[in-house]
Order: C-alpha cells, then sequence, then structure tokens
C-alpha cells in the first residue's frame, strides 16, 4: 500500500492510491499508536523533542529532567519497542534541560542543546561521541550570544551547527557553533520588527537559505516565519501573524518543492487552540489551512512532517478525546485532515515534536507525560499512510523499476532534459540531466530488477 502511493514521475498520476483514500475520507484502519517505552525518571522524564533514527534500528533523543542529576539525560530505545536506556545523564555544568532534538552525523555522534547549565546556567551545544557516556560541551551560550536554545540545531555539511537562541542578543539569536569554537557565533539577531523569541529549529531549503518561526515579535507582535540567506547576517521576514492567521508559532517549519512554507501556531485560529499553516511561496501573506478547535487537536507547539506525497503529520500538546494530544495527518491536495488521539497510557502531551518516519511509514516521537510513570513515553503510530520514496534505481529512466531497453527510449525521449535539485523521466544515473552518461547507466545495469 505504501509504495503504491508515490505521486512522483516514476509513477503515473492515477496511480494515487487506495490507502491514502481511505484515510482521507476519515474510514482510516489499522491505525495505532504504542509505546515503545515509558520514561522512569532513571532514563529520563519529560521530553520535549523527538527522536533521531540510526537507520540501524535504534531512536535516539533527551530528556528534560530525570537521569542522574535529574537535569536530563540521552536516551535511546530499540524501534522494535523495549526498555529506554540513558546513554548519558547531563550534570549541569555540562548541560541542564536540554529541550531542543537530536541532529546525528554520519559517524553516529550526536549533538543537541541545553536551555540551562553550563558555565553562565545560559544553556550549552553538546556533542555526545558515538559510544561514549558523557557529553562534551562544544560551545557554551551567553546573554550576549543569545541563550536558551529551544529548537533542534542544524548542521551543515562543513559540520558547523546552526540554531536559535530564544533569549539574549537583542529577542533572541540566529547561532553557529564551528567545529573548534567553544562560543557561539552571532550568525543574525532578532530585533521584534523581525520576529522575537524563536524556538523553532531551522530547516534548510536547496540553497542553503535556513527557515524558522519565532513566538512573537513581527508586524503584528504574533510571530513571524523568516529566512536566512546564504551568507547574511539580516534577517528576512517571509510573514508576520495576525489575530486571524494564527499566533505564537513555536514549531519548525516544512517547505514543499514549491517553496510553500508550512508550521503550526500554538494560539490563534478559530477557538484560539491554534493552526496549521501555510506561508505560499512569495506571497508574504499566511495562509490558515485548519484551526484546531480541541476536538482534533489543540495548541501544537511541534514541527511538521511532509512524506513523499506532499502529506505533512504533526502533534498537538493537547486537544482530542482525553486532552492527551493528537497526531494528525493533513493532505494538502483534498484539505482533509485527519487525527488520532492519544490516550495517556501510550502518551500525553507530545510537546516540540518533530516525527521521524522509517522506511515502512512508522512515525516515532515522544510525549511529555503519560505512560506507566506518567513522565513520557517514546511512542511508535503505524497505519497512517505515509509515503516513503522509493529508494533510488539506477538505469531505471522510465520509472518502473526495471532496467531494459524501454529505458533506451526513456532516455533518448527526454533528450537534454534538466531537473534542477532532482530527478525525472529519462536520468537515469539520478543526476539532473539527461545525457549520454544515462545511455551509459542504463547498459551498466540492464536487465536489473528493483525492490
Ligand atoms: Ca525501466
Ligand atoms: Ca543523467
Amino acid at each position: 500500500m505504501m509504495t503504491a502511493c508515490v505521486r512522483d514521475w516514476r509513477f503515473p498520476a492515477g496511480s494515487l492510491c487506495a490507502g491514502a483514500l481511505l484515510l482521507v475520507t476519515g474510514a482510516a484502519r489499522g491505525q495505532a499508536i504504542t509505546a515503545l517505552g515509558s520514561f522512569n525518571n532513571t532514563n529520563g522524564a519529560y521530553p520535549w523533542a523527538g527522536v533521531v533514527r540510526d537507520g540501524a534500528g535504534h531512536l535516539y533523543g533527551v530528556t528534560q529532567l530525570g537521569g542522574a542529576s535529574g537535569v536530563g539525560t540521552i536516551f535511546t530505545v530499540p524501534e522494535a519497542g523495549g526498555a529506554i536506556t540513558a546513554l548519558a545523564s547531563f550534570s549541569q555544568l555540562n548541560g541542564e534541560t536540554p529541550r531542543g532534538g537530536l541532529v546525528r552525523n554520519a559517524a553516529g555522534d550526536l549533538f543537541g542543546t541545553t536551555i540551562l547549565g553550563g558555565p553562565q546556567n545560559r544553556g550549552v551545544v553538546f556533542g555526545l561521541a558515538s559510544g561514549a557516556t558523557v557529553p562534551t560541551t562544544l560551545a557554551y551560550c551567553r546573554f550576549d550570544t543569545g541563550n536558551s536554545p529551544y529548537g533542534s540545531l542544524f548542521m551543515d555539511s562543513l559540520g558547523a551547527l546552526w540554531g536559535t537562541a530564544n533569549t539574549g542578543g537583542g529577542f533572541g539569536t540566529i547561532f553557529r557553533v564551528d567545529p573548534g569554537s567553544d562560543v557561539p557565533a552571532t550568525i543574525a539577531s532578532f530585533t521584534f520588527a523581525n520576529g522575537a523569541s524563536p524556538s523553532s529549529g531551522l530547516v534548510a531549503d536547496g540553497s542553503g537559505a535556513l527557515y524558522g518561526t519565532t513566538q512573537s515579535g513581527g508586524a503584528n507582535g504574533r510571530g513571524v516565519v523568516f529566512k536566512l540567506s546564504p551568507g547574511a547576517s539580516d534577517i528576512t521576514v517571509l510573514a508576520s501573524f495576525d489575530a486571524n492567521s494564527g499566533d505564537e508559532p513555536w514549531g519548525s517549519v516544512v517547505l514543499d518543492e514549491q517553496g510553500n512554507i508550512y508550521g503550526t501556531t500554538n494560539r490563534g485560529g478559530a477557538t484560539n487552540n491554534g493552526t496549521l499553516f501555510k506561508v505560499p511561496a512569495g506571497s508574504g501573506m499566511v495562509v490558515t489551512l485548519q484551526s484546531f478547535i480541541v476536538t482534533n487537536g489543540a495548541a501544537p507547539i511541534g514541527g511538521l512532517l511532509r512524506d513523499a506525497a506532499g502529506h505533512l503529520f504533526g502533534v498537538t500538546q493537547a486537544g482530542g478525546l482525553g486532552d492527551h494530544g493528537v497526531l494528525f495527518r493533513y493532505d494538502p491536495a483534498s484539505g482533509v485532515m485527519t487525527t488520532f488521539a492519544f490516550s495517556g497510557g501510550n502518551g500525553s502531551a507530545p510537546r516540540g515534536v518533530t516525527l521521524v518516519a522509517d522506511g515502512a511509514g512508522n512515525l516515532y516521537g515522544t510525549t511529555a507525560l503519560g505512560g506507566s510513570s506518567n513522565v513520557g513515553v517514546v511512542f511508535k503510530a503505524t497505519g497512517f499512510g505515509v509515503v516513503v520514496s522509493p529508494p533510488p534505481c539506477p538505469g531505471d529512466a522510465d520509472g518502473n523499476r526495471t532496467v531494459n531497453f524501454a529505458d533506451i527510449n526513456a532516455v533518448l525521449s527526454n533528450w537534454g532534459a534538466v531537473y534542477p535539485g532532482g530527478s525525472g523521466p529519462g536520468d537515469a544515473n539520478l543526476d539532473g540531466v539527461v545525457n549520454f552518461g544515462d545511455v551509459s547507466a542504463v547498459l551498466t545495469n540492464w536487465g536489473v530488477v528493483c525492490p
């Protein structure tokens, strides 16, 4: 069901797909959220952010409290379920209360931030080397450079870590920690007019521009969506929120291929319980896609996951039956949102979570409450119709997962086509252009059948 639903050049548009249609008409079956493991203070408590995957069956994250010193842990849990294990505990001097999620490099090292602790008790940027049990302070926050980083870090191709500081340096900052530096470099400062109090992590587009939200500031004092262009030291406001378009965005945003931006606000909307919004590319406007009205969720502060077919997935920290929060799925094509409520036992109050998906379309995240000790869980959500991109199939120029004579025809009939930043029909070696290299790729992979 999953792979048959892919809406990209490899599949005809008409193949969209029984599974997705069942979900968007509300007749979904087989949706479930289960706790993979519960926090118990010893292994952590009250996680704020979501998890990262290592691709080998393990999830990693941080908790704000719990652990050996009670001020937070870095934990791991198998995707298959089982005990949550603290890999490391914070000790105040090396960080206290990690809130933003982790980033993981190819070597398996983990990087994150704490909102308190460190030499000035204004937070740190830390690393945990693969296999290590004590976090290393990479840089500590100061008031002048910005402090209390709330959001997840972004790691660029040079290994520099970019983040947002919620306060200090004006009304918060965008900072960068270069390898070898022990103080974050202030790249840009928020001034209220261009946003204030960022809580979101940063996401990059294909050009290296970074995007995020601020909780307040902007034209109406209700927050902004901002952009930092490559090399820039000035923050560009892409859109300011107002009373009608939402209020107080906390979470990270996500972009589609056209440059449209999607996110959530914590407040505002029809009943002041928050919104799901879109900033159409180049519009300067906020379009409310959905208002949360408690029954379908309330007060989201997390980020969004966008699947290969453009569906958006997120969580709200409250609302839904029992007011434990919901997991939602929104289809921009139809405008239909479906929600699934947490029950407490499988988690309650998912906070600043950006969901992650595995190759089978299962979703993972955390909740700050619920579970066996009511200090949170790591959950797995199944059956939500996440469309997963098929892995590349070199030589397959026409997208039918088999390399044969038809692919030669696909190369010739698309000769000279260019696909900026992507791939398309005829591009058998996936380098974004259709030329002699693709004839070669077809011949080299002749007869291959991709799974
Ligand atoms: Ca083919
Ligand atoms: Ca090519």
